[in-house]
């Protein structure tokens, strides 16, 4: 006889209400997972693909920091309620359903909407961070928790020793059992096998359901608000069982190059942010966004494809309905309802959607925000001290246009469509 298999129920949530102070400019406006990224998504699509291309598809996106942008994306994007019932990508913002006070951690975020869990009544709660760029199967995550028997599963990976200050840091036995974590620990301790890395939790956790409802409560009283600093050490030395789940060592189905495994990425920095972007790029990107078998979903605009007139493009990305006319653009992500007029020449850069290239400028490692005009003849990301005049420059010089006031491009000054310019 077959044994019967286990389907637990699950629900999610997904702490989406982060302000992502380092990304500023790009978060001056929006909070972090509504950051556009690469030619066409949201930084927040990631994690929700990922949750529905793993059948889970019960989800709450806690939001709190500037989140209009964010909710307008999820509306027009993620709208799988209609027909089905049981599936839904809901926000819950911040109602002061346990006292008068907005969310003041990722642990009170949740146990501000304890109420959607007692009535839900998981098995499994999924609480993952919505601020990072992979692709990661959590059904296996889900199996590893149910086999192993934890109480709570922390996603973790390896990270190099010297980026490491930035995680929560797991020390764990030979069976995975945590045996301590710390958050963001100024002088992180190294793998044993590894000198050079340390084992970084990825701020996505399951949790057997009655154990986060008690640990909510308590942490409740105490006024504790972050899974980081105090949930996750109270279940510790709780003697719960901690187990850490290694993200590195399982590849998803499907997955395309040997640098995809594994790949997961924080984008909290501009320049991680930068970087993370030009990852897309290339014959074999390190992450490519093109995999039939794990989908990453966004917005469905209906705009035409790009145009090109003339111009000579290299190892770039071109969004809908873009329009570029005799322009040189080499190793840029330009999103959609961006025209690039002639003679403009753009390297390493991020043109973000309805921006206008004005005739002659040129870019070099520039990230241009929505909604902006780059005037005629500009030069931009040549002259540090000019740009800092301007614009936002960080250590490394990559400038930052901010999100601009134009409402609409796809017009020129004269009314006429994108490619009539004179
Ligand atoms: P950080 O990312 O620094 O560390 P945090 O800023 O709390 O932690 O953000 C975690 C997630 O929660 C993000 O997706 C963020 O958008 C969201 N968030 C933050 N505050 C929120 C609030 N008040 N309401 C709703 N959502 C909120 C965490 C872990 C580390 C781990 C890293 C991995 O604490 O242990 O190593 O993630 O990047």
């Amino acid at each position: 006889m077959q044994e019967k298999r286990y389907t637990p129920r699950i629900l999610a949530f997904v702490m989406a209400g982060g302000e992502g102070s380092r990304l500023k400019p790009l978060t001056a406006e929006r909070c972090k997972p509504g950051v556009p990224f690469g030619g066409r998504y949201r930084i927040v699509d990631f994690v929700l693909s990922n949750l529905v291309n793993s059948e889970i598809r019960a989800i709450y996106l806690l939001v709190q920091y500037k989140s209009q942008s964010l909710i307008e994306h999820i509306r027009k994007a993620w709208g799988i309620s209609a027909m089905l019932p049981g599936h839904f990508v809901t926000v819950a913002p911040p109602q002061m359903q346990a006292d008068k006070s907005w969310f003041t951690g990722t642990a009170d975020a949740v146990y501000q909407n304890l109420n959607l869990l007692k009535e839900h009544k998981p098995d499994i709660v999924v609480v993952f961070g919505a601020d990072h760029i992979y692709r990661m199967d959590i059904r296996q995550m889900v199996r590893f928790h149910i086999q192993e028997g934890a109480d709570v599963s922390v996603a973790a990976l390896p990270v190099p020793i010297e980026r490491s200050s930035d995680f929560g840091i797991i020390e764990a036995d030979n069976d995975g059992r945590i045996t301590a974590f710390q958050e963001k620990p100024e002088h992180p301790k190294a793998m044993p096998a590894d000198p050079n890395r340390a084992f970084a939790s990825m701020g996505n956790y399951l949790f057997n359901a009655d154990v986060l409802i008690e640990a909510l409560e308590v942490s409740h009283q105490r006024g504790e608000t972050d899974f980081g600093r105090h949930v996750l050490p109270m279940l510790l030395k709780s003697n719960h069982r901690l187990l850490a789940y290694n993200f590195a060592t399982n590849a998803i189905p499907g997955i395309k190059t040997y640098e995809e495994m594994g790949y997961w990425r924080d984008v909290g920095t501009l320049d991680a942010y930068f970087e993370a972007n030009q990852d897309v790029l290339g014959m074999q990107p390190h992450f490519d966004a093109f995999n039939p078998q794990w989908p990453i979903f966004s917005s469905n605009y209906q705009g035409p494809v790009a145009r090109i007139i003339n111009g000579q493009i290299d190892n770039s990305l071109l969004g809908a309905a873009t329009v570029i006319d005799q322009a040189n653009v080499r190793n840029c992500i330009i999103r959609r309802e961006t025209i690039v007029e002639p003679g403009a020449d753009l390297e390493d850069c991020i043109i973000m959607d309805y921006v206008r290239i004005c005739r002659g400028a040129r870019l070099r490692r520039v990230i241009v925000d929505r909604h902006n005009i780059i005037e005629a003849d500009a030069r931009i990301g040549y002259d540090p001290e000019e740009d800092r005049r301007r614009y936002h420059v960080t250590p490394t010089g990559l400038v930052v246009v901010p999100l601009g006031e134009v409402s609409y491009f796809a017009r020129d000054s004269r009314g006429r469509g994108p490619g009539y310019n004179e």
